[in-house]
C-alpha cells in the first residue's frame, strides 16, 4: 500500500491555480509539489513515475449526488455500488456521496445500515452517505444528531412524491430547525409534488400518457415555488439550505434573490440540465422515457440561466443525480402511463468530460470546472481538503486528463450498467487517462486496474462552505 509515485510534467489544475508541477505521492497522500524541471522536482524519487506531459493533473472528481441500487417505482436503479463506482472512476470521479433512504415507518438507522451493507467491500473509490429523511418524527430528529456525529452530515428532504418520500412544510421546518442546531445541511428536492400530482392525474385523464407529459406537468413555476418556500422555511429555522438538481431558470432566480439578501442558500445543477432538453423528452417511440427524471429536463432556453448561475456562483456545484434505469424492462414500465416511468438518468461516468467540454466551448474556465466538480462539493459536504484539491496532506486522488483526445459517448463503450447513454453519439474533447485513488491506480492508461473493496466509507465533517 505504501510506496512513492511521482506524476511528472503535467499542468496541475485546482480551483485556486494552474501550475506546471510534479506531484509526489507517498503512502496514499500528496507529499509535495514542485515546479517541473526545478531541482526540487528532480529530487523527487519514487518507485513509480507517471508521465503527464501534455496532460492535466486534476483532483479526482467529487460527485455529491448519486443513487446506486435505489428502490424507485417498483424497481431499483441499475448500478450497484460495484458497477457504479467503477464507472465513476472511469470518468475521473474518485468520491461519490450517495443517498441512504429512510423508509416510511422505519428509523434513519435502519436505512443507513442497509446502505452500508450495500456499499461495504464493493466500491472502487471512496464514498460517503447523505440521509434521505422521509418520515420526520421526534425520534427521527434525535437520530439526526447521532448521524451528524457519525459523519453523515447532510439530509435530503422531498417536497415532491407525496405518499412516498414527501415531507410537508411542518416536517421540513422541524428537520431544518434540528439541522440549525446540529450543523447538518438540509438538501432539498424542491418541486410542489401535491400540485404536480393533480396535473399528472388531469393529463392522464386527457389521454396524455407519453414521456413528454412528465415534463409538462412538472412545471418550472412549481419548481420555483417550492424553491422559494424552502428558502423561507430555512430562513425561519436559521438553517443553511442546499437545493439539489436545479433545472428551471425561475428557480435560479429564487436562489439569486436569496443570495442577494446574503442568505446561506446554495444550488446544484446537473449535466443533463446543461446539455439536454425537452427536445430529448419528446423523442418519438417512447424513447423520451430515457430522459425522464425529476426535476425534469426543461426547454433549451433555460440552459443560459444555469450556465450564468455557474459563472456567477449563484449555483455552486454540478453533481450527476446518477440514477440509471435500463430502457428494456425498467423505463418500459411506464409505456402508456408516464407516471410509471422510473425517474432518473445515468451520468456518473460522464460528468467530468461534459464539464470539460463546457470549458472547450467557453462556458467555464478550467479552474471553475475543478471548483464546481471537485473543490466545492468537497467543501460543501465536509470532505475538504482531504478531497477536492491537490495539496500536501490531501488524499492522492489524482486524474491524469488528456485534454486533446476526442471521444464519442456511447452505451457501447461506457461502463455504467445500463443499456443506453443519455449522450449517445455526442463527441466531446478530452478523456481520462489515468486515475489514482489514495495513490493506488484504478485506471491506468485507459485500462481498469482497480478493485471492489478498495473504496472506504468517508465520515464527513459538517458543511465547510461558510467557513
Ligand atoms: N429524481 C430522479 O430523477 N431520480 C431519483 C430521485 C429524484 O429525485
Ligand atoms: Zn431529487
Ligand atoms: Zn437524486
Amino acid at each position: 500500500m505504501s510506496g512513492r509515485t511521482v506524476v511528472r510534467g503535467g499542468l496541475v489544475v485546482t480551483a485556486a491555480e494552474e501550475t506546471h508541477a510534479d506531484v509526489l505521492v507517498e503512502d496514499g497522500r500528496i507529499a509535495a509539489l514542485a515546479a517541473s524541471g526545478t531541482a526540487a522536482a528532480e529530487a523527487f524519487t519514487a518507485e513509480r513515475t507517471i508521465d503527464a506531459t501534455g496532460r492535466y493533473v486534476l483532483p479526482g472528481g467529487v460527485d455529491g449526488h448519486t443513487h446506486m441500487e435505489m428502490p424507485f417505482g417498483g424497481t431499483r436503479s441499475a448500478d450497484t455500488f460495484e458497477t457504479g463506482t467503477r464507472a465513476a472512476a472511469w470518468g475521473g470521479t474518485t468520491t461519490v456521496v450517495d443517498f441512504a433512504v429512510q423508509s416510511v415507518g422505519r428509523s434513519l438507522r435502519e436505512g443507513l445500515d442497509a446502505w452500508h451493507a450495500k456499499a461495504e467491500g464493493k466500491c472502487a473509490i471512496d464514498y460517503g452517505f447523505h440521509m434521505i429523511v422521509s418520515d420526520v418524527r421526534p425520534g427521527t430528529l434525535r437520530e439526526m444528531d447521532r448521524l451528524v456525529e457519525e459523519g453523515v452530515t447532510s439530509f435530503k428532504q422531498f417536497m415532491a412524491y407525496p405518499g412516498v418520500l414527501y415531507s410537508d412544510d411542518g416536517q421540513i421546518l422541524r428537520a431544518m430547525q434540528r439541522a440549525a442546531g446540529n450543523g447538518g445541511l438540509i438538501m432539498m428536492h424542491a418541486e410542489n409534488g401535491i400540485a404536480i400530482d393533480v396535473l399528472a392525474e388531469q393529463a392522464l385523464a386527457r389521454g396524455e400518457t407519453a414521456p413528454r407529459h412528465h415534463g409538462e406537468v412538472r412545471k418550472a413555476l412549481l419548481e420555483a415555488e417550492a424553491t422559494h418556500r424552502a428558502i423561507q422555511l430555512a430562513r425561519v429555522a436559521g438553517a443553511p439550505l442546499y437545493v439539489v438538481h436545479v433545472s428551471a431558470r425561475e428557480a435560479v432566480a429564487e436562489l439569486v434573490a436569496a443570495r442577494d439578501l446574503g442568505l446561506p442558500v446554495f444550488g446544484e445543477t446537473c449535466p443533463q440540465y446543461l446539455f439536454l432538453s425537452t427536445d430529448d423528452l419528446a423523442r418519438p417511440d417512447f424513447e423520451g422515457a430515457k430522459y425522464v427524471c425529476s426535476t425534469p429536463l426543461r426547454p433549451r432556453e433555460h440552459q443560459a440561466a444555469l450556465w450564468r448561475g455557474l459563472r456567477t456562483n449563484d449555483l455552486q456545484v454540478v453533481s450527476t443525480d446518477h440514477c440509471p434505469f435500463c430502457f428494456a424492462g425498467q423505463k418500459e414500465l411506464g409505456r402508456g402511463d408516464f407516471t410509471r416511468i422510473p425517474n432518473g438518468l445515468p451520468g456518473v461516468e460522464n460528468r467530468m468530460d461534459l464539464l470539460h467540454q463546457a470549458v472547450v466551448e467557453g462556458h467555464l474556465s478550467r479552474r471553475r470546472w475543478i471548483e464546481i466538480a471537485c473543490a466545492t462539493p468537497a467543501r460543501m459536504f465536509g470532505l475538504y481538503p482531504r478531497k477536492g484539491t491537490i495539496a500536501p496532506g490531501s488524499d492522492a486522488d489524482l486524474v491524469v486528463y488528456d485534454p486533446h483526445t476526442t471521444q464519442v459517448l456511447s452505451a457501447a463503450t461506457h461502463h455504467m450498467d445500463v443499456d443506453y447513454s443519455a449522450y449517445e453519439g455526442r463527441t466531446v474533447t478530452g478523456q481520462v487517462e489515468t486515475v489514482l485513488s489514495r495513490g493506488e491506480p484504478v485506471v491506468e492508461r485507459r485500462e481498469y486496474v482497480g478493485r471492489a473493496g478498495h473504496g472506504v466509507f468517508l465520515p464527513r465533517s459538517t458543511c465547510q462552505y461558510l467557513n
